[in-house]
């Protein structure tokens, strides 16, 4: 009997690394999402992953919330100056971590085998999988432009109006092994602080995920990452505008519906209690902001006791 979390990427990390410090690491699958990764210079980059690789390795670049603490752009200085573009700000240690992914990639691993050999590596005691070992792409529809997920969220810096999102090849992906059968045996599911439509709902997109989740008898436990109107980091509180649902703790419970049984929120958002639990879903309500592990911790404390 274990915990399942389904995660994207700063805001996940942030709560995970308070999560393995109360729960055996091994007791927990994370199931991370994999639309926003990207093909650069031959490399695959799994952004989200490495984000909590690194987060529960210790050696994440804390202010940026990405990346590895202390990195250096030598390289792409020199990608740079051969004429490439160097948009994705990728640094020379990261660099080395992608060269592995993709090599593993090419002798035949699966995305999951070599995370799992990068988690070990890395001494990461958690299991983290990605969502499924296919090709899922997350594409922003800014009205008449299609855009790759990592063009709009760092080429273009979030500016455009998301006004569809597509997750291509979901219809396809079967999950990645071992999830359905962890989600069957869970006794708690938790949904991490994450942008509901561009982190979370790629991996709710692959159709067995749902499914499964839907059957649990466990209960399923959210926390908001819409604090009072405004998301903690990221474009989620513009695209839920955009996208019909708004802004608010409200909002990102009426996104994930009757999935939910509990939902955490903070304590800015209390006129939302009783709106929220009218949809069937209980609330409590705390500090959510993660400024510490401490904080993290705590967090995750009340997260492990909500029903
Ligand atoms: N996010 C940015 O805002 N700008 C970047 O240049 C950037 C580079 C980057 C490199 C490696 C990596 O693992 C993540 C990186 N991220 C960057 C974060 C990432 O693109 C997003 O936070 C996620 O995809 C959304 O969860």
């Amino acid at each position: 009997m274990g915990v399942v979390a389904l995660a994207g990427g700063v805001g996940a990390a942030k709560f995970l690394r308070g999560l393995v410090r109360i729960i055996p690491p091994q007791n927990l699958l994370i199931v991370g999402n994999v639309g926003d990764d990207v093909e650069l210079y031959g490399l695959h980059i799994s952004p989200d992953l490495d984000i909590i690789m690194y987060t529960l390795a210790g050696i994440v670049d804390e202010e940026k919330g990405w990346g590895v603490a202390g990195d250096t752009f030598h390289c792409l200085e020199m990608l740079g100056r051969l004429g490439f573009e160097t948009w994705f700000n990728l640094g020379d240690r990261d660099l080395a971590i992608h060269i592995i992914r993709t090599k593993m990639l090419r002798e035949g691993y699966t995305l999951s085998q070599a995370t799992a050999q990068l988690c070990k590596m890395l001494g990461v005691k958690a299991k983290l999988m990605p969502m499924s070992d296919d090709k899922v792409r997350t594409k922003v529809q800014a009205g008449e432009l299609l855009l790759d997920f990592q063009e709009y969220f760092v080429k273009r810096g979030t500016m455009d109006t998301v006004t569809d999102v597509i997750f291509e090849g979901a219809k396809k992906a079967k999950p990645a092994p071992g999830i359905i059968e962890a989600i069957n045996m869970a006794e708690r599911i938790i949904i991490c602080p994450s942008n509901p439509l561009l982190s979370i709902a790629p991996i709710l997109s692959i159709s067995a995920i749902r499914k499964a989740l839907e059957a649990s008898m466990a209960p399923i436990i959210g926390i908001s990452p819409i604090v009072g109107g405004k998301a903690l980091k990221g474009p989620a509180d513009r695209v839920m505008a955009s996208m019909g649902y708004e802004a608010s703790a409200y909002g990102v419970a009426k996104f994930y519906g009757k999935l939910l049984k509990h939902l955490i929120i903070d304590e800015v958002d209390i006129a939302h209690k009783k709106r929220i639990e009218n949809l069937g879903i209980k609330v409590t309500v705390t500090n959510t902001l993660m400024k510490n592990v401490e904080d993290a911790i705590r967090l995750a404390k009340i997260l492990m006791e909500a029903e």
